[in-house]
């Protein structure tokens, strides 16, 4: 009989990212990044891109969002009060290279960061840093176009080489980028490559801001291990889980393809150092023509990621055979509904199974440790009469998707971690909202900007803590 047991070292915790969370978006010597362009919510839904500079009449949810530059202390106190053991931040870039181009950092940005990790170390936190999530300075967009430009690796590398000996010892969790698979899909030419121009969310552009990125990934975790031989690194994928529609073996064959597109181009890049032939096929037929230099190959070869993490919120399904089948959103990413799933208020269908069969299908193919670094509901919250949040649909999520993510290890696989997607309540990326809620701790902030920004614990938050101190026995 085999023990089903959750290894007594598992990393709970949860994860947020700057751009969405941090605010303080003109202070301390901060400059402006392509998030601070990018308006959202209710109160416009129109992005502009295509702004030099943030506008005087606009509102920009992100410029203070949930203000965790301000509230650090006490969010983390209350993350150490749910027994956090593992905490997922991102570095604002622009915060430390007010521009992305300059040779030396700004002070004042890493000392922010040098408090925060005070703080988590007070309560025993680990942190686990991606050091880019969403967000490029905007001057790297303006002047060199973004990632399609090959400049970016060296400004990106001078980033990760100073935060890896500012925090030397104290950090030792990295990731690389955030969900770098998003640029198989037009959502990811101005989130993960800060392509302003439209003309950039073709393939071509995309593809070739991915290779860019995949390099410097490879140079950055060489890098890390060269300064201190215990940093892990891993990558990050937006995990896309898409079922075939029908059994058609077109379908059949279709879904195959799909995740090796969007999963498998950057997956296999990452942790086996060589795009896979698919890849080079899917290039080839689709007039994609990737500027590699000679000594790419190398450089993919020798930094390849130490653990895989991915982001998991649902799963929808892919056909070739029904064209006019009914279509939902998803992350990043707009499918065919599944008739046997409900769907959260934005349309995300819930799968928690799918869970499972991704982590399996992860480890199958590469055998190395792996973390949830995102997964959770986005949805609308009520302050009650009795002041609470009574998010018991949130918990009900949470509860199936550690139920089966216990599943997947007991199957045999080796995951590490779990950081649920947006600890607090803060803006989406998507949307720009903030009234798509993911927290376990509410914040007081509305999608017109008001609200005093205070906060409160929702039942999520009692849960959840429970969870935790009960690794995952009591759910
Ligand atoms: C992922 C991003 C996060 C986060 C999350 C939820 O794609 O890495 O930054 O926002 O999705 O998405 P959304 O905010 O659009 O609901």
């Amino acid at each position: 009989m085999i023990k089903k047991q959750m290894p007594e070292d598992f990393l709970w915790g949860g994860a947020t990212a700057a751009n969405q969370y941090e605010g303080g978006w003109n202070e301390g010597g901060r400059g402006p990044s392509i998030a601070d362009i990018l308006t959202g919510g209710s109160v416009n839904t129109e992005r502009r891109l295509t702004v030099p500079k943030p506008l005087d009449n606009e509102f920009y949810p992100n410029h203070e969002a949930t203000d965790f530059f301000h509230h650090y202390k006490e969010d983390i106190a209350l993350f150490g009060e749910m027994g956090f053991k593992v905490y997922r931040f991102s570095v604002s870039w622009s915060r430390i290279f007010p521009k992305g181009d300059e040779t030396s950092p700004n002070e004042e940005g890493l000392a922010f960061y040098d408090k925060v990790i005070d703080e988590l170390e007070k309560y025993g936190i680990e942190p686990l840093i991606t050091i880019s999530h969403y967000e490029n300075p905007l001057h790297l967009s303006l002047e060199y176009g973004g990632w399609k430009n090959r400049k970016l690796i060296d400004f990106y590398l001078n980033f990760a080489k100073v935060l890896f000996n500012r925090y030397r010892g104290r950090v030792k969790y990295w990731l690389t980028f955030n969900e770098i698979n998003m640029l198989t899909v037009p959502f990811g030419a101005v989130f993960c490559a800060g392509m302003l121009d439209k003309a950039d969310s073709d393939e071509q552009s995309r593809y070739q801001a991915m290779h860019n990125q995949l390099v410097a990934s490879a140079l950055a975790v060489k890098m890390a291990h060269e300064i201190d031989p215990n940093n892990k690194l891993g990558c990050m994928l937006a995990y896309h889980n898409g079922y075939p529609y029908t059994c058609h073996p077109k379908d059949v064959f279709f879904a195959q393809q799909y995740c090796q597109i969007h999963n498998n181009i950057a997956g296999d890049v990452h942790v086996r150092g060589k795009y896979p032939g698919f890849a080079l096929r899917y290039f080839d037929e689709n007039n994609i023509d990737i500027k590699m230099l000679e000594q790419d190959k190398e450089i993919l070869q020798n930094g390849t990621v130490d653990f895989i993490s991915i982001s998991y919120y649902s799963s929808n399904c892919v056909s070739l055979t029904k064209e006019d089948a009914e279509t939902t959103q998803g992350n990043g990413t707009v499918n065919i509904k599944n008739p046997y799933l409900k769907a959260s208020d934005w349309g995300w269908q819930i799968d928690a199974l799918g869970l499972r069969y991704v982590l399996n299908q992860i480890y199958d193919r590469y055998q190395k440790p792996i973390m949830i670094v995102e997964n959770g509901l986005g949805a609308v919250d009520e302050l009650t009469e009795d002041g609470k949040i009574h998010d018991d649909y949130r918990i009900d999520y949470m509860r199936l998707h550690v139920e089966q993510m216990k599943e997947a290890i007991y199957d045999g696989v080796e995951l590490i971690g779990y950081t649920c997607w947006g600890c607090t309540d803060l803006v989406s990326a998507s949307t720009g909202e903030v009234k798509k809620r993911y927290g376990l701790i509410f914040v007081d902030k509305y999608d017109d900007g008001t609200g005093d920004l205070s906060r409160k614990r929702k039942d999520s938050f009692y849960w959840y803590k429970k969870v935790i101190e009960s690794n995952g026995e009591i759910l």
